[in-house]
């Protein structure tokens, strides 16, 4: 019989051999013609199924409101400098892309491995805040630059009130409440960020959606996918920066000398 030559790449999200580009097996005219949005479309090619109306809505929500924050976020600074030194498209995006991490936009995976773990293990938020300080490990997901117990993210509150009105479960959204409750007793501006929020509130969504079972959920948190929202959305947001510098004719940045402790 035939000998097949072996291939050198697996691939299983998308095949573009046919007549047109399947995504998980979904055909393109299916996906412009059934009206399928981009929450569709990650569900596709991130977690290779259609996901019910309420997930993908979820999704395109987080997208929305992590596109940008304004241009005085690491990102941001980083792609207007790069854009103001004549660089192109590319480079100014994975200037600011390059910023995400476990301070800034990258603690979404960490705040719901921390956050799962936690919950799974039945400890009370007083424990699990306080053996993270005992590991000398920040919490993810909590503390913000700007945002205060008395000046709360508005994002925060938008995704909070669209799971509680359509997820079957928010457990780990009001146990990330709960852990914001006791570390704004310790200091006001360690409030659940948007990062927490999304990290709580996709484990809620994997959990309860019915679509994944035990194992994927694990495999998702432990592969990490979720700073992928993240990168994804801030994107749009660093995208246009770029343009905004480039239309605006910016000349050369150049951090000022008065700015700067020059010490020994
Ligand atoms: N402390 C975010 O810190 C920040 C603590 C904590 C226990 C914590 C910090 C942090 C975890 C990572 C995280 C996502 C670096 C943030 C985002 C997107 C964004 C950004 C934007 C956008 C802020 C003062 C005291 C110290 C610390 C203690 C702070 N955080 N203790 N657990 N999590 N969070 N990142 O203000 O005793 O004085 O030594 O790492 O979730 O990135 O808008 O800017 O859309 O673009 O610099 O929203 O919270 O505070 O470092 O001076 O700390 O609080 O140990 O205690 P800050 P620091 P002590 S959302």
């Amino acid at each position: 019989g035939k000998v097949r030559a072996p291939t050198h790449i697996i691939s299983t999200i998308s095949d573009d051999r046919g007549e047109e580009p399947c995504y998980a097996g979904v055909p393109m005219s299916s996906i412009v013609e059934q009206g399928y949005g981009v929450g569709d479309v990650i569900s596709l090619l991130w977690f290779k199924r259609s996901l019910p109306r309420y997930c993908t809505h979820f999704i395109e929500i987080c997208i929305m409101l992590c596109a940008d924050h304004g241009p005085c976020v690491s990102g941001a600074h980083n792609s207007i400098v790069t854009a103001r030194a004549g660089k192109d498209l590319v480079s100014s995006l994975v200037s600011g892309l390059l910023t995400i991490g476990p301070r800034f936009g990258g603690a979404i995976d960490d705040a719901a491995r921390y956050f799962k773990d936690a919950y799974d293990r039945g400890l009370t938020p007083y424990e699990f805040v306080e053996d993270m300080k005992k590991k000398g490990i920040r919490v993810p997901g909590i503390g913000h630059r700007i945002k205060r117990g008395d000046n709360r993210d508005k994002r925060v509150e938008l995704l909070q009130r669209f799971a509680r009105t359509h997820f079957p479960s928010v457990k780990y959204m009001e146990y990330a409440v709960q852990v914001e409750t006791y570390t704004l007793s310790k200091a006001n501006n360690l409030v659940l960020n948007v990062d927490g929020a999304i990290g709580s509130l996709f484990l809620d969504l994997l959990a309860g959606s019915g679509m994944f079972t035990k194992p994927e959920i694990d495999e998702i948190v432990g592969i990490g996918y979720l700073n992928g929202l993240f990168v994804l959305a801030r994107s749009i947001g660093l995208i246009g920066h770029t343009f905004d510098q480039k239309r605006l004719k910016q000349p050369l940045y150049r951090h000022p000398w008065e700015d700067v402790l020059y010490t020994k």
